[in-house]
């Protein structure tokens, strides 16, 4: 029986995906490295410091620098992205995920966040979500990022609930990826080639319908 839903944030909830490659492009732009506009697909859902890695890989300068000028890189980065997100207000929320995450409330569900960024608090508390959540899974904490499950199993678990309780929501293939390696329901919203692993998947959250979704998952 159906108790909660788990939300990735970037490309779920809002889409914080457009700051970021903003922000990576003028880090990577300042070291001499261009990044293609398709390149903010490969850094969705990905921790910092690993989408660091995967920008100097392709600008052939991985071996470039220390790990503590890679910190200093990506504290940089982060400090123009928590700068262009202190713009972000409601009107930012993905449609129709405000009348899904109110339904489900409703519906006496728990919600949990189950996001790699460290500045979700801030980017809930910009979309006026921060009250909306049971529980927050702090990525601090976590010893592996998205694809392996560790992140959904800790949110899961921070809500008190069995896998086959919970109904998890990503736009990224190594998030659907996750969701599945901890044996949970997976919608995944997006492109359902690059998706194909979820269990539901609609082109955007526009698409969504929790009544459907739910029929779906209790079948
Ligand atoms: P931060 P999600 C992820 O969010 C983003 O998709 C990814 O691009 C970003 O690098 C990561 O958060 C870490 O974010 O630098 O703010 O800690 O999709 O897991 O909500
Ligand atoms: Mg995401």
């Amino acid at each position: 029986m159906l108790k909660g839903l788990i939300f990735d944030l970037d490309g779920v909830i809002t889409d914080s995906a457009v700051y970021h490659l903003k922000a990576w492009q003028d880090l990577a732009r300042g070291i001499g490295i261009e990044l293609p506009e398709e390149f903010g697909d490969k850094l969705r859902g990905l921790s910092r410091m690993d989408s660091l890695e995967i920008i100097l890989e392709y600008g052939h300068k991985e071996n470039d620098y220390s790990q503590e000028e890679k910190e200093a890189l990506a504290a940089k980065k982060n400090a123009a992205y928590v700068n262009a997100v202190k713009n972000m207000t409601r009107a930012d929320i993905l449609p129709k995920m405000d009348d899904l995450l109110k339904q489900a409330k409703g519906q006496g569900l728990k919600l949990a966040l189950a996001s790699a960024s460290k500045n979700a608090p801030l980017i809930l508390k910009q979309l006026g979500l921060a009250d909306m959540f049971d529980a927050r899974v702090d990525p601090a904490t976590l010893k592996h990022g998205k694809p392996d499950p560790e992140i959904y199993i800790r949110a899961q678990e921070l809500l008190g609930l069995e896998k086959n309780e919970v109904i998890s929501f990503e736009d990224a293939p190594a998030g659907v990826a996750a969701i599945k390696a901890a044996g949970q329901f997976a919608v995944g919203i997006g492109d359902p080639i690059v998706l194909k692993g979820a269990d539901y998947i609609v082109g955007s959250t526009s698409a969504l319908d929790l009544t459907e979704i739910e029929k779906v998952f209790e079948a």
